[in-house]
């Protein structure tokens, strides 16, 4: 697939029998669209991946992107960063996503930089050497029991100093503050042109399959594995993403 078949999303427009969302070659076909127009700052969070990771990334390191769909964050950081012999992992297990970000490295030309793709589960890839991770909206479609044992996985393969970053959408404690964030969030979605067919048959697609937790949970989790310091850098709605050191 090249850049030119990128389509608009229109996947939910028409009335469907209800089906857990996957990441298909249906969606690997819409899905820059789909994550521009669906999630609030995601330009600038990819922008600012591409930034933190000239800063941290060390020279004979790896930076991780888990759950890559089609490079966004790859992209960002192998545009910005100017380490020597770094290497650039972007792992997915989606086969539709993976093969169509190779497809699209092919017209790229990167001098420094080694980037490997991987189309394997990131709950099994081997982690190691890594200056930076990136779980951009990643840990989100992550079973929450199988969470802790990943980010356990991801901190001991990081180098001491490096960073993590993790996005994710978000649940707020107070019932009230959320459902006024849900909304807020759907107005956001309307405004991106996607109608109220579409936001409500996404939304039901995607309830088994994304699974959020409050800032606070993530937290205590970050910090249970071992993270030291951390904090939110970015947070738009209910959609927040988070910096965390070892
Ligand atoms: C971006 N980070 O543009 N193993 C590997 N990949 C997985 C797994 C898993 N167990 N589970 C889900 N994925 C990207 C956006 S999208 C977010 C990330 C969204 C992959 C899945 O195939 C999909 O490509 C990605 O995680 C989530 O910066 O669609 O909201």
């Amino acid at each position: 697939m090249s850049d030119s078949d990128n389509q608009r999303d229109n996947l939910f427009a028409e009335k469907m029998l209800p089906g857990d969302f996957v990441f298909d070659a249906r969606v690997a076909r819409v899905f820059d669209d789909m994550i521009n127009r669906s999630v609030p700052g995601y330009s600038t969070i990819i922008a600012m991946i591409g930034v933190m990771a000239e800063r941290y990334c060390r020279d004979n390191s790896a930076i991780y992107d888990l759950g890559c769909s089609l490079g966004g964050a790859t992209l960002a950081v192998a545009h910005r960063v100017s380490c020597n012999n770094y290497s650039l992992v972007a792992i997915d297990n989606s086969p539709a996503m993976i093969a169509s970000l190779q497809n699209k490295l092919l017209d790229q030309d990167f001098p420094n930089t080694r980037i490997e793709c991987r189309c394997e589960d990131i709950r099994q890839s081997s982690i190691s050497n890594a200056s930076m991770v990136i779980l951009n909206f990643t840990l989100q479609f992550i079973a929450v029991e199988q969470r802790t044992e990943l980010l356990r996985r991801i901190y001991e393969g990081m180098n001491p100093g490096g960073i993590l970053v993790i996005s994710e959408k978000i649940l707020f404690p107070d019932p009230d503050l959320n459902a006024l964030m849900v909304d807020l969030y759907h107005s956001f979605k309307e405004n991106m042109g996607y109608s109220k067919l579409e936001i409500s048959q996404k939304r039901a697609a995607l309830e088994k399959v994304l699974l959020p937790e409050t800032l606070s949970q993530h937290r205590a989790r970050l910090e249970s594995v071992g993270f030291h310091t951390l904090d939110v850098w970015f947070q738009c709605f209910n959609f927040a993403s988070m910096v965390a050191f070892k």
